[in-house]
């Protein structure tokens, strides 16, 4: 039986314990909901949920996994083989190298990454001990799926083990330019490089992204892309772009949904007549919160007209709070909030109303609703989803979608109203351009704009990322008969 084995960081299950023992709880979000959805679409998937291995980094004791499994306890999507990483590795491969190296250089951020030796070393041995999981579990025949910055060497530590293997590895943050790229010492950037080329298919969210990497290649490892093809040995690379999407359908639906329909007469009860602008994040530097906090600042000073007429709510989710830079942003965050409220509000209106949490589904959705606008603005993003997610639920094609000419989802995008996050002013003018825009020219922006995410949806993302690794080997097998 061919299976596909997925890779990534993290797991999508956590285990709890309870009274009746332990329970396996699936997460809902990302790559695993996607996959979720690929799987279960009728006729498009080449694998079954029983064929789908998911290998991963554990956050829950190996005792706790024993106990579960054999209390033989059902359930889960997946099946799941979890690692575990001894903790001095586990920090320097994922709060060292990964987090505080890769993540900011590959966001653009290349003053606050951090260049140290015994990170490196972590990471490397992170990515030796995923491929030597793989290589216990691994069948010939088996199609493997390598996820994100944390596994950048594994493809290659595994061909080396399993030469015929079919390899796919996709990149979810941006690939930087080559002059961002070569800051990483040079061992690291081309081992980093050769890592990767040891799949069969590289995908990225967006042609630069695909362009960055190619150059990188040329410049660093010495080897020509042609038709985004890159021959290492008698071995081609398939290297493309494959922007990530969302479930068109489950978002579109929310709109309906009783608990969405409700919480979002909840919302718009409390602010009455004042417009909304609403966004979400992570609590992440790449996300421009500040920025984003800056330009409405700007708007209210230079609109005096809609000081009690329009209110901001800014939800930043918990992120990677052992990382201190993660901290520090929550407080500057705050400190901006308070500046703006302090300077604006009055007895009976409150410029901005921030949350710092999680919010449920149904809340997310409510706020995607009842808002007039989404205001992303990213200094940098592989993709952002939360700009399709906002696009989807507007079954009532109202609202308008501020987005940052750097998010990888701004190639797609283009009816949103484009800015440069740190340009204040920029950011200011799109507000007011938003909050006049014509309601026939909001609902042609947004059909414009869901019909394009319809169409190449999550499932048609992952099909498509399958389907060209599959002929990829197929192809390398018919060169190699002839
Ligand atoms: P992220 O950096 O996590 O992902 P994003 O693409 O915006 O960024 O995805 C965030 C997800 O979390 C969205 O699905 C959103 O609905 C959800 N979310 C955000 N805030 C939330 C909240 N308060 N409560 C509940 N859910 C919340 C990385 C890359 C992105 C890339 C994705 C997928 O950084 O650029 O788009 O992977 O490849």
């Amino acid at each position: 039986m061919k299976r596909l084995i997925i890779v990534s960081n993290r797991l999508p299950i956590q285990l709890i314990r309870e009274e009746s023992g332990v329970r396996m709880l699936e997460s809902a979000g990302g790559l695993a909901t996607a996959l979720k959805s690929y799987l279960e679409a009728q006729g498009r998937s080449t694998f079954s949920p029983e064929e789908v291995v998911w290998v991963g980094n554990a956050d829950f004791p190996k005792e706790l996994w024993e106990e579960y499994r054999t209390s033989g306890s059902a359930g889960g999507t997946f099946t799941i083989e979890p690692l575990w990483l001894d903790s001095s590795v586990n920090e320097g491969f994922y709060n060292g190298l990964s987090n505080s190296t890769i993540w900011p250089l590959f966001h653009y951020f290349p003053s606050i990454a951090e260049f140290t030796e015994s990170h490196w070393q972590s990471y490397q041995e992170a990515n030796r001990l995923f491929a030597e999981q793989l290589d216990n579990l691994y069948q010939p025949g088996d199609v493997l799926w390598i996820h994100d910055y944390h596994l950048l060497l594994l493809p290659r530590l595994f061909r080396e083990r399993c030469p015929d293997a079919s390899i796919g590895f996709f990149l979810h943050i941006p690939f930087p330019s080559f002059e961002l790229y070569r800051m990483l010492p040079k061992p690291w950037r081309e081992d980093l490089l050769r890592g990767l080329l040891g799949a069969d298919l590289i995908g990225f969210h967006t042609n630069d992204y695909v362009q960055h990497f190619e150059k990188s290649v040329q410049r660093l490892v010495g080897l020509e892309s042609k038709l985004r093809t890159i021959q290492v040995g008698n071995r081609p690379v398939r290297v493309d772009l494959f922007p990530i999407s969302i479930d068109y359908d489950r978002f579109h639906n929310a709109y309906t949904l009783p608990e969405v329909v409700a919480e979002r007469g909840r919302i718009r009860e409390q602010l009455q007549d004042i417009r909304l602008i609403f966004s979400v994040d992570r609590l992440d530097y790449t996300k421009g919160v500040l920025n984003r906090l800056q330009g409405y600042e700007t708007f209210l000073e230079t609109h005096p007209e809609w000081r009690g007429k329009i209110t901001f709510v800014l939800v930043v989710v918990p992120s990677r709070s052992e990382i201190s830079s993660y901290g520090e942003r929550k407080q500057l965050i705050e400190e901006n909030v308070g500046r703006i409220n302090g300077r604006f509000a009055t007895m009976s209106w409150q410029p901005v109303l921030y949350q710092y949490r999680s919010l449920s589904f149904e809340q997310l959705c409510a706020y995607y609703t009842a808002c007039d606008i989404a205001m992303i603005t990213p200094l940098r993003d592989g993709m952002n989803l939360v700009a399709k997610e906002f696009v989807a639920t507007r079954q009532d094609e109202h609202g308008v979608l501020i987005l940052s000419e750097v998010a990888g989802a701004a190639a797609e995008l283009g009816e949103a109203l484009q800015i440069n996050p740190t340009d204040r002013e920029g950011v200011a003018a799109a507000i007011q351009q938003a909050l006049t825009m014509p309601e026939k020219a909001q609902a042609e922006r947004l059909r414009q704009m869901q019909k394009r995410i319809r169409d190449y949806d999550v499932v048609q993302w992952a099909d498509d990322f399958l389907t060209q690794l599959l002929n990829a080997k197929n192809q390398q097998h018919q060169w190699e008969v002839r």
